[in-house]
């Protein structure tokens, strides 16, 4: 299979929530081919930039299953099929990603946060910041402003990273800041945010040091505040 049909494959099977070949997908019938694990381990072997294959197979697919969830074609169980399969991709992507050895940039707390259950995103840019040699304390998803900043200050953290994908939670992440206040260390901190309904605007309005558009922005952004 050359590049363009395994990032294509790829793509298909994300949103037909496949993650290994037995699986029959939202089309059913599908059991048998190839599916998400398999074909990440080809792409992998085939050195397909590992930036390309999270922007076309996996960020882009889980947009078109957003389309399909809005529409009322998935449903919750059909999400969290696609979801698993860009979690495995990702145990496959990971290892290159983050390159091992680097010495550490900074110590960087992340969190989606309370009320919030949307993990893949954050994961990803975990990942990427790992990549970029920061140490990466992953608190995980529906994280309470509270624990966000009582960990922050145990590790010493010079970075904060939030991530919110619901209209509902993403003011949560106003709390995060107003609690690093309250406690007298937003000083000290840099906090980046991200998360589909956040903008620049909104962080401006939360008082957040920038905002992210993907993982790949996030090192960026940090490389231009010249960390
Ligand atoms: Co939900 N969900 N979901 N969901 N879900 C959305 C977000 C939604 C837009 C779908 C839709 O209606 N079209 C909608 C939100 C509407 C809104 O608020 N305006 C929605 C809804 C409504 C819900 C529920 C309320 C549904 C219900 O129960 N009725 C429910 C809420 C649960 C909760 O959180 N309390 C719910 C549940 C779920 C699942 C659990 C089934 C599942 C999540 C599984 C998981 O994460 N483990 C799920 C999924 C998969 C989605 C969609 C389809 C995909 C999200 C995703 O993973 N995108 C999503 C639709 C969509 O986004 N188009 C949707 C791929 C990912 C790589 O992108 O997360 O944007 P993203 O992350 C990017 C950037 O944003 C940025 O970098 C990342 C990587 O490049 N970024 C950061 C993110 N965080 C960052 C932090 C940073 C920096 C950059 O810090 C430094």
């Amino acid at each position: 299979m050359n590049e363009q049909e395994l990032i294509e494959k790829i793509a298909y099977n994300v949103i037909q929530g496949r993650v290994v070949a037995e699986d029959e997908g939202f089309d059913e019938g599908l059991e048998g081919q190839l599916a998400v694990t398999e074909l990440m381990e080809q792409a992998v072997e085939q050195n397909i930039d590992a930036k390309k294959l999270v922007v076309e197979c996996l960020t882009g697919s889980m947009e078109d299953v957003g389309e399909k969830y809005d529409k009322g074609i998935y449903l919750i169980p059909d999400m969290l099929a696609s979801a698993e399969c860009v979690g495995a991709a990702m145990d496959i992507l990971g290892p290159r990603l983050a390159r091992a050895g680097i010495e550490s940039k900074g110590r960087f707390i992340l969190a989606t946060v309370a009320g919030d259950l949307h993990d893949i995103g954050k994961n990803i840019v975990g990942i990427m910041l790992k990549g970029a040699g920061f140490e990466v304390i992953d608190l995980g998803n529906d994280v309470p402003a509270d624990r966000i900043v009582e960990e922050t200050r145990k590790n010493n953290a010079q970075f904060v990273g939030l991530s919110a994908l619901l209209t509902t939670t993403m003011r949560e992440m106003e709390k995060v800041v107003k609690t690093l206040q309250n406690e007298g260390i937003r000083d000290k901190v840099r906090v980046l945010i991200g998360g589909a309904p956040t903008s620049d605007k909104f962080a401006e309005q939360i008082g957040a040091d920038a905002y992210c558009r993907d993982a790949f922005h996030a090192v960026d952004v940090l490389r231009k505040m010249n960390i």
